[in-house]
C-alpha cells in the first residue's frame, strides 16, 4: 500500500494520494451543452485536471446546478498546520455536574440568543433544551447550570440586558446565517456591545454555529467556538473550566486557597 505523503496532504478519491475530488457550484445560466463546457473550463482554470462534469441540473429559472469532479496535485503540509483545540477532558454529564456543584459551589448562569436577522433556533436548542442532542442531554437538565434562552432574532443589546439583569456568568450566541458573511459581523457586534457598556472580560462569552471556528472565535475575542456537531457536554465541560479558571484567578488575586477540580 502506497505511504500518505502528509508533506502533501492530498484529497483521497480512488487511490491514495490522487487527489480525486467531488464540488459542486450553482451558475446563473440555464443547462446546456455550452452551460457543460464552461462549467469544464471554469473547474480547468481554477489548476483542477480530469475535469467530468457529473452532474447537471436547473434549479430555478436561469440557474444551473453542476456536481463535478477533478483531480489536483497540490498538496498541504499536514505537519506544520497549527490551530487551536478546544482540548479540555471528555466527561460525562453526571461528572460535570457533581464538578460544578462542588467546585463552583452554584449552579452556573447562561443566557444564550440567536442574534440579528437570524431565525435558526435548532442549533442552540440542541446545546440548551432538556432533550439535548444525539443522546448527549442539554444543560437546562444540569443541576449545574441555570439556563436562560432567549430564542432567535434577539436584538444584542437585549441579550446583553438579559445577561447583566441575570447576572449570568456566560452568554452563549448562536449565529447559523452565514451569507454576506453576517455571522461574523453579528458576533463582533457582541464584543463591541459589551465593550462599550464597560462589560469587557465579566462574561465568559461562546459563540457555536455551521460556518463559526474555534480559531475565528477566539480571533474576534471570544472565549470558545463551537461548530457542527458540538454536543452539550462538551459545551459544559468547557463552561465548567472557564469558570474554575476565573475563580482560581479572583482567589489568587485575594491570597484565598486555590480551588480544585
Ligand atoms: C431548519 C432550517 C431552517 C428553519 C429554521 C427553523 C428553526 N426554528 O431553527 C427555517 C425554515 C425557519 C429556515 C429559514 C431560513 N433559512 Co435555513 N436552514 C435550516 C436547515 C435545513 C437546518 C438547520 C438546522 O437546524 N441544523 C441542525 C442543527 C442541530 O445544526 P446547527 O445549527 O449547525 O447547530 C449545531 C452546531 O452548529 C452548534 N451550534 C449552533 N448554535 C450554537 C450555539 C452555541 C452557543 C454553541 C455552543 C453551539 C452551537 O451546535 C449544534 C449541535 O451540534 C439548514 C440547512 C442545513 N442542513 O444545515 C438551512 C440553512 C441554515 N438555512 C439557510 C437559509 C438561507 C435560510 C433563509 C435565509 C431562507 C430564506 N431565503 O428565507 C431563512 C432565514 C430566516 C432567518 N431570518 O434566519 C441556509 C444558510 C446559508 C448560509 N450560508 O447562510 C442553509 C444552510 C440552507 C442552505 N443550504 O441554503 N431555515
Amino acid at each position: 500500500m502506497k505511504e500518505i505523503d502528509f508533506n502533501s496532504l492530498k484529497p483521497y478519491g480512488d487511490t491514495t494520494d490522487d487527489g480525486a475530488l467531488q464540488m459542486s457550484f450553482t451558475l446563473p445560466i440555464e443547462p446546456s451543452a455550452k452551460a457543460r463546457e464552461a462549467a469544464t473550463q471554469l473547474v480547468r482554470g481554477w489548476g483542477f485536471f480530469d475535469v467530468k462534469i457529473a452532474h447537471m441540473s436547473k434549479i430555478g429559472v436561469n440557474y444551473c446546478l453542476f456536481v463535478v469532479m477533478a483531480r489536483t496535485d497540490k498538496g498541504v503540509d499536514y505537519a506544520r498546520i497549527e490551530v487551536p483545540d478546544l482540548g479540555g477532558e471528555k466527561r460525562t454529564y453526571k461528572e460535570i455536574d457533581r464538578l460544578i456543584l462542588a467546585n463552583v459551589k452554584r449552579p452556573i448562569r447562561i443566557v444564550g440568543a440567536c442574534t440579528g436577522f437570524d431565525a435558526h433556533t435548532v442549533g442552540l436548542d440542541a446545546i440548551l433544551n432538556m432533550k439535548g442532542f444525539d443522546g448527549d442531554i442539554g444543560l437546562e437538565r444540569y443541576r449545574g447550570f441555570r439556563v436562560v434562552n432567549m430564542g432567535s432574532q434577539v436584538p444584542t443589546e437585549e441579550l446583553i440586558d438579559r445577561a447583566v439583569k441575570e447576572k449570568a456568568d456566560a452568554i452563549l450566541l448562536s449565529k447559523v446565517v452565514s451569507q454576506k458573511d453576517i455571522h461574523v459581523a453579528d458576533m463582533r457586534d457582541l464584543i463591541m456591545r459589551l465593550s462599550k457598556r464597560g462589560l469587557e472580560g465579566k462574561f465568559i462569552i461562546v459563540a457555536g454555529g455551521p460556518r463559526v471556528t474555534h480559531k475565528m472565535a477566539l480571533e474576534l475575542g471570544y472565549d470558545a467556538g463551537f461548530t457542527i456537531g458540538a454536543r452539550p457536554s462538551d459545551v459544559a465541560n468547557f463552561v465548567y473550566e472557564k469558570m474554575i479558571e476565573r475563580i482560581d484567578k479572583a482567589e489568587f488575586k485575594t491570597g484565598k486557597k486555590k480551588s480544585g477540580k
